[in-house]
């Protein structure tokens, strides 16, 4: 760990001369009909129509180590109004020697982050006043998976639920962070509340972490503490998932441009943020920014 700190801190210091250049994308979260069974196994007519991400390997910006091995991956999303639905299902054919701790502020092993800003937000690290900083891993030392906020709660969120599936070569986990956790990191000074309701938007960058043997990689799809950058997510009406009453009239009213009616369709089309990255190698100082900063809450 202390390889890699030296490492990125002294990739802060070059890379800070470099630009990043990313269009962030307007992205609409459609709410689950039924909630999906939070069992590691992303059934695909639970997750019909939810918000599909790709993380593609090489659309992503590697840091660290740079040498990944995490394949085509998809994140999907969904919410209700207790919960932000979350799922992924990561390619990875490298196993970890870094077996990141149950309940530790880790950015290593494998694994799936969100940085999530609020609208106001203007930067990041900033004591959790800003950045939400959510580490969701498929295996930890205690053989289960688990769910962090690293820098407003400091803490397991305890009440989320997930599950995971690992083999040789993917993982699949599924995780429901509930909307209480949003109100307790605002009520502990995070930027704006974000709530369960139609209309409600924050900004996120979402993370893949890939250990290979004891070699860290971390690829994000945006540049690091730069919210500017940042796709915003807009919790729609529109439903997905299982309908529960087929038959029964839905009037689910969309609220951005992903107007998808619900159905049994099996397939969800990919619907990747729209990015140009001029420099991905900015992007690293602010992965080493997060591995600094997470060392000194630890
Ligand atoms: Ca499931
Ligand atoms: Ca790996």
């Amino acid at each position: 760990m202390k390889k890699l700190l030296v490492f990125v801190m002294t990739a802060v210091l070059l890379l800070s001369l470099f630009t990043v250049n990313v269009s962030a994308a307007e992205l609409s979260i459609p709410k689950a009909l039924t909630a999906p069974v939070i069992d590691g196994s992303i059934n695909a007519d639970e997750w019909a129509n939810a918000l599909t991400i790709d993380m593609n390997q090489d659309s992503l910006n590697w840091v660290a180590s740079v040498n990944p091995s995490s394949g085509n991956s998809t994140f999907y999303f969904m919410w209700d109004s207790d919960y932000v639905y979350f799922a992924a299902d990561v390619k990875d054919t490298t196993a970890s020697d870094i077996v990141p701790a149950f309940g530790a502020a880790l950015n290593s092993g494998d694994g799936t982050q969100w940085a999530i800003y609020g609208m106001d937000s203007t930067e990041g690290t900033d004591a959790g006043e800003q950045m939400l900083f959510i580490s969701i891993h498929p295996k930890t030392d205690s053989g289960d998976p688990d769910v962090y906020e690293h820098f407003n709660l400091m803490s397991q969120v305890s009440d989320a639920k997930i599950a995971s599936a690992v083999n040789d070569s993917a993982y699949t986990l599924e995780c429901a962070m509930p909307f209480s956790t949003f109100a307790a990191a605002y009520d502990n000074g995070f930027i704006n509340e974000i709530k369960g309701v139609a209309g409600q938007q924050w900004k996120m960058d979402l993370v893949i972490m890939d250990a290979d043997g004891s070699d860290q990689s971390l690829g994000t799809n945006a540049a690091w503490f730069d919210p500017s950058t940042s796709n915003v997510y807009t919790l729609s009406d529109t439903g997905a998932g299982i309908d529960p009453a087929p038959a029964a009239e839905e009037t689910g009213a969309a609220d951005t441009e992903s107007e998808t009616p619900a159905t049994d369709a099996p397939a969800t089309a990919p619907q990747t943020a729209d990015m140009k990255i001029a420099s991905a190698s900015a992007v690293l100082l602010a992965c080493a920014a997060a591995v600094i900063l997470l060392k000194k809450k630890r």
